[in-house]
């Protein structure tokens, strides 16, 4: 590692393994979140939430709460009528249904967790007094828990008007799938189930409002991903123009998707700020973050395979159940998760004929959202497990069948049966540098010695390819209105020689801050310690939308490319004037412009300086502030593609797996910081070990949420995840900005497909086969009892 003195010296920064400037702030305790903001009069929020999964509020007593002690305001639904317009996340898809997004429940609840009543109150403490004083008369109208009986009609109804709880259906088709599958030589198939995760971020979600009454205007401090999308739909729901709402993402403390989304608390603290004239601010707890932040996956893929004798794909045909939860998440709707399990299933394979139905249904258990990965897991899990199990049926290596089917180089751009269009990406050169590396052969004639000693050993692989830094040809979900395909830049040279590039994009946990300050080092030739990242702040740039879909590097790269440039000519031409040279003969390295093959040289200081300040040293008419703004659009995206390798053996007494060393080649294209990647998916990875083998939400059939504490929700710690090598491919580069492709959610797509092939290759001589994650030892008990009793 490189320590970041010593890089004011090289030619360029992007490439170089430099340490993450945000750090020593983040770990020495000087963040700023959201929670350490303490603004005078300010009012603390606590919400009594639903403890019933689907009941009509038949009654509410508030009066013995608005008398208790510090409280100033005690709220229900017909209490904000009129002060924010329900929003309803759009699609144009066919048939969807969307759902309206409330501050608080009306009329009925339809999750536990969903917020009732709010309190406001000069602390917390006794606001959460008050709300033990309020009292809800709940008529329970039947939980709607199995998503399959939900679909099939076989539950309530949870939203009565829209007369389904299926809140969208698609159907994908391409060439002629029946023919191919009674001319198939081999068929495999199986139904596979990824459970219900919660994003489980270190820091819970939290939000801060301020009203100005004398300027008729609002600021939102939010611990989101998202805060230009937060920004906007603020605007419409509580009808403020943008430049009257002031929305700040400050120091973030992860999100993994889970501060991706507008919540009701968000909309809540708002209106309440504008109407009480206090500043107030909620943060959540641990059992409010289990229960009511959104939560992930929760999918049946049922899907087949047809092969021919040589064990090439023909067919791939699939039934996806997406279980979404109570309401359709603002603003990627109920379709983002399921819609893209189907859309990504055919994988990095030429696969010619494809068919698939998805539904998304309603259930009355916590809103899905958006997940490190979206739909990708899940697809690659069922798409990869069917590849070993046609490797296993046809007698090929699992390495020999997927490099048989991979969309060749020759292909390229080459459309997947959904319609999903892959660019080069090194889907072989990945699975190749992966095996090299593991030493594959050496680790299969392992497992032959593991299994001759009846050790339960398994390696497992799995290739993916997604689509990553998505432009405004394609959107982030399916038909959805909002452009997610732009981002913005501002990059300006102040009269100091200070150097900000504000970008709309909230980094909570990627290294943005540091990754960026280098792409933006190396086009205005700046030295990367006088630039600053200004990130999340609708006031900085009032056109954004966030951080979301492994986009940051690409669009806002693109972005602060574009504007960079700008600056960099007018940098240059105003140092033609200074220094009476041919801007062609300048060049501007590590933070000085200098007449190339002379010792004439200034600074970026000196020149800033000289054009903002000093009177007559360039012509009048030549002024120009060393500022400009870009807007940045790929169009299309960019695939990023990798292939994992997990091994692992598991325990015979007590069904514990313990993972071996791990490996991951990918093809991310041009890497700004190896380091950060490198960071990005070792944390991707340990998310991928906690969905393959202990994550999982659990709800009875009550719908109570039986996984509400750390002690029952199970996230991986260090001890858990495996020692892991991560090999970079940067083959040909993509046609984005900089060549760069995202690899936020990597990790995570990878890592449970791998994991469950690697277990089933372990308990391949018992017959057992993993259709279910996460595989956690109580099932793997149940699976390895029920196979020694055949
Ligand atoms: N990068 C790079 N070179 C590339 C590609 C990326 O150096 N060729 C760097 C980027 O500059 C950035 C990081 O890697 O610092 C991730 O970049 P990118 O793939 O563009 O992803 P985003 O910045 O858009 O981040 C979003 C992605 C998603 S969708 C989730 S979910 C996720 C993730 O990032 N959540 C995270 N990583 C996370 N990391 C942390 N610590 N916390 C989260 O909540």
């Amino acid at each position: 590692t490189e320590p970041v003195e010593t890089l004011a010296a090289r030619p360029k920064s992007v490439g170089a393994r430099v340490r993450r400037t945000e750090d020593p702030r983040l770990l020495a305790g000087q963040g700023r979140y959201v929670d350490d903001l303490a603004p005078p009069r300010l009012l603390h929020v606590a919400f009594r939430r639903s403890d019933m999964s689907h009941a009509r509020i038949r009654g509410l007593d508030l009066e013995a709460a608005r008398g208790a002690p510090g409280v100033v305001a005690v709220v229900a639904a017909a209490d904000l009528e009129g002060l924010a317009k329900p929003l309803v996340a759009a699609s144009r898809m066919a048939s969807y249904h969307g759902t309206p997004l409330r501050p608080l429940a009306e009329g009925k609840v339809r999750f536990v967790g969903e917020p009732v009543v709010a309190v406001a109150a000069e602390s917390r403490y006794l606001a959460e007094d008050a709300l033990e004083l309020v009292d809800i008369d709940f008529e329970p109208l039947g939980t709607v828990i199995d998503p399959e009986a939900a679909a099939a009609g076989d539950a309530p109804l949870l939203h009565e008007e829209i007369g389904t709880n299926v809140l969208v259906e698609r159907r994908f088709r391409r060439g002629e799938p029946e023919a191919a599958f009674a001319a198939a030589a081999h068929r495999v198939g199986g139904s596979f189930r990824f459970r219900r995760k919660s994003p489980g971020a270190i820091e819970n979600r939290a939000c801060l409002a301020e009203w100005d009454a004398g300027r008729g205007a609002l600021t939102l401090h939010s611990a989101s991903g998202i805060p230009g999308i937060v920004r906007d739909a603020l605007s419409e729901a509580l009808d403020l123009p943008g430049h009257r709402l002031r929305v700040v993402a400050p120091d973030v403390g992860g999100s993994f998707g889970g501060k991706g989304s507008l919540y009701p608390e968000e909309i809540l603290v708002s209106l309440l700020a504008r109407r009480l004239g206090r500043p107030i601010k909620w943060t959540s707890d641990r059992l409010e973050d289990l229960t009511a932040t959104s939560q992930a996956f929760d999918e049946i893929v049922e899907a087949e395979m047809a092969l021919d004798a040589e064990g090439r794909v023909l067919a791939l045909r699939a039934e996806v159940l997406g279980d979404t939860g109570a309401y359709s998440i603002y603003p990627w709707t109920a379709g983002l998760e399921p819609v893209q399990v189907v859309g990504f299933l055919p994988g990095p394979y030429r696969i010619e004929h494809y068919e698939a139905h998805v539904r998304a249904v309603a259930t009355s258990k916590a809103p899905t959202g958006p997940y490190r990965g979206v739909g990708r897991p899940a697809a690659v899990f069922a798409t990869e497990r069917l590849m070993d199990l046609a490797a296993r049926k046809l007698g090929l290596d699992p390495k020999e069948i997927r490099l048989r089917n991979f969309v060749r180089p020759e292909d390229f751009p080459y459309k997947i049966g959904s319609g999903i269009v892959w660019d080069r990406s090194g889907f072989t050169e990945c699975l190749e540098a992966a095996c090299a590396r593991a030493g594959y052969p050496a680790l299969r004639e392992k497992q032959r010695q593991a299994r001759a000693e009846g050790r339960w050993f398994g390696i497992g692989l799995a290739s993916y390819a997604e689509l990553t830094g998505i432009g405004s040809k394609i959107s982030v979900a399916p038909g959805m209105p909002i452009n997610t395909g732009t981002e913005t830049a501002v990059v300006r040279i102040d009269s100091t020689g200070g150097i900000t590039a504000a970008v709309g994009i909230a980094s909570h946990g990627q290294g943005l801050e540091t990754t960026l300050a280098q792409v933006v080092a190396d086009e205005l030739g700046a030295r990367l310690e006088d630039i600053r990242i200004v990130q999340g702040d609708s006031d900085a740039v009032p056109n954004a939308t966030g951080t979301y879909a492994s986009r940051g590097a690409v669009l806002a790269g693109g972005a602060a490319i574009l504007a960079s440039r700008v600056v960099r000519e007018k940098l240059l031409r105003a140092a033609g004037h200074l220094l009476e040279a041919a801007e062609a003969d300048l060049e501007a390295r590590d933070g000085r412009v200098t007449v190339a093959g002379t010792d004439r040289s200034m600074s970026f200081r000196e020149i800033a300086r000289a054009v903002y300040s000093e009177i007559g040293r360039i012509p009048h008419d030549k002024r120009e502030e060393l500022e400009a703004t870009r807007l940045y659009d790929p169009y299309y995206g960019t695939t990023s593609s990798a292939t994992h390798v997990a091994t692992l053996e598991i325990d015979p007494e007590t069904y514990r797996v313990t993972l071996g060393a791990y490996l991951v080649a990918e093809d991310c294209g041009r890497i700004i910081n190896p380091m950060i990647v490198d960071g990005q998916v070792h944390g991707g990875v340990a998310q991928g070990v906690g969905a393959a083998l202990y994550e999982e939400v659990v709800y009875d059939a009550d719908g109570q949420n039986l996984t509400a504490s750390l002690v029952d929700y199970l996230i991986p710690s260090a001890p858990e995840v495996p020692p892991m090598t991560v090999l970079h491919v940067e083959g040909e580069l993509p046609a984005t900005l900089g060549g760069f492709r995202g690899m936020g959610e990597g990790g995570t797509i990878g890592a449970p497909a791998a994991i469950a092939n690697a277990l089933s290759d372990a308990l391949a001589p018992l017959g057992i086969g993993i259709d279910e994650l996460p595989a956690t030892p109580e099932r793997l008990f149940r699976l390895i009892e029920r196979a020694q009793q055949r």
